[in-house]
């Protein structure tokens, strides 16, 4: 177990990396324009609306450098972020975060919906440099079935995930606590599931923090951590 020094230490040391470069790279609406698996990706995955790009602004303390919106169904290509991009020219950033469409989106039409799930699923179960995929879940709702079917998919490619609850500050303190129960079994079914479920609010900052560590050791080892 970390003790609280050694994580406060973690905290700062990823808000540091956060705090430096972050640049959007390129949107790929398609498998072909996807950029050389040459860094460490983490993406994030989950239901429309539940608050991907929201996060991943949070996480690099960028107010909009993802997209998010009222509309669901915004985010409509895989969208790469580079993070820590060293001084010297041609240089490549330290790693990626890769924003995605949401899933079970009904309002869309059928074949952009099935054109989206295609493009997340082939770039989950084959890309070589994904090292931590994030599963957000709406703190509302909980883990629904679509979740349940991605979460199987992951466990059967073999890609780790960490879930993450969002919207945090949208319900009541004993909620967060059942749903946190709640989901931390679910975790327990699946294999490739982190068993620490992570609880977040993008608009007040809860738990931004402790999930930007986690990130940044996902993407760069421990050892980077120091
Ligand atoms: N209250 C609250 N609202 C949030 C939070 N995170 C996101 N939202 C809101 O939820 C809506 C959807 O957020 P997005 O970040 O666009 O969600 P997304 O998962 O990227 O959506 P798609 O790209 O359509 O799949 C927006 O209106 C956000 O402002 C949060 O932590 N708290
Ligand atoms: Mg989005």
């Amino acid at each position: 177990m970390m003790d609280e020094a050694e994580q406060s230490a973690r905290e700062e040391a990823a808000s540091k990396l956060f705090s430096g470069p972050v640049d959007f790279l390129l949107s790929a609406p398609q498998l072909k324009f996807l950029p050389d698996p040459v860094v460490p990706e983490i993406a994030f995955c989950g239901r429309s609306n539940v608050g991907k790009s929201s996060l991943l602004n949070a996480l690099t303390g960028r107010k909009a450098i993802a997209r998010a919106s009222v509309t669901p169904g915004r985010t409509q290509e895989l969208n790469f972020f580079d993070v820590g991009r060293p001084e010297e020219e041609g240089a490549l950033p330290l790693f990626r975060l890769v924003d995605m469409p949401g899933y079970g989106f009904a309002k869309a039409p059928v074949k952009v919906v099935e054109k989206w799930k295609a493009l997340v699923n082939s770039y989950l179960r084959g890309r070589q440099v994904l090292v931590r995929t994030l599963v957000l879940v709406d703190s509302r709702h909980g883990v629904k079935e679509v979740d349940r079917a991605m979460m199987k998919m992951l466990d059967e490619a073999a890609v780790g995930y960490r879930i993450v609850l969002t919207k945090t500050d949208k319900i009541k303190a004993s909620d967060l606590a059942a749903v946190t129960e709640a989901t931390a079994a679910e975790a327990r079914k699946h294999v490739a599931a982190h068993p620490e479920i992570h609880q977040t609010s993008a608009e007040k900052g809860m738990g931004i923090e402790r999930l930007r560590a986690a990130v940044v050791a996902d993407a760069l080892g421990e050892e980077w951590m120091g």
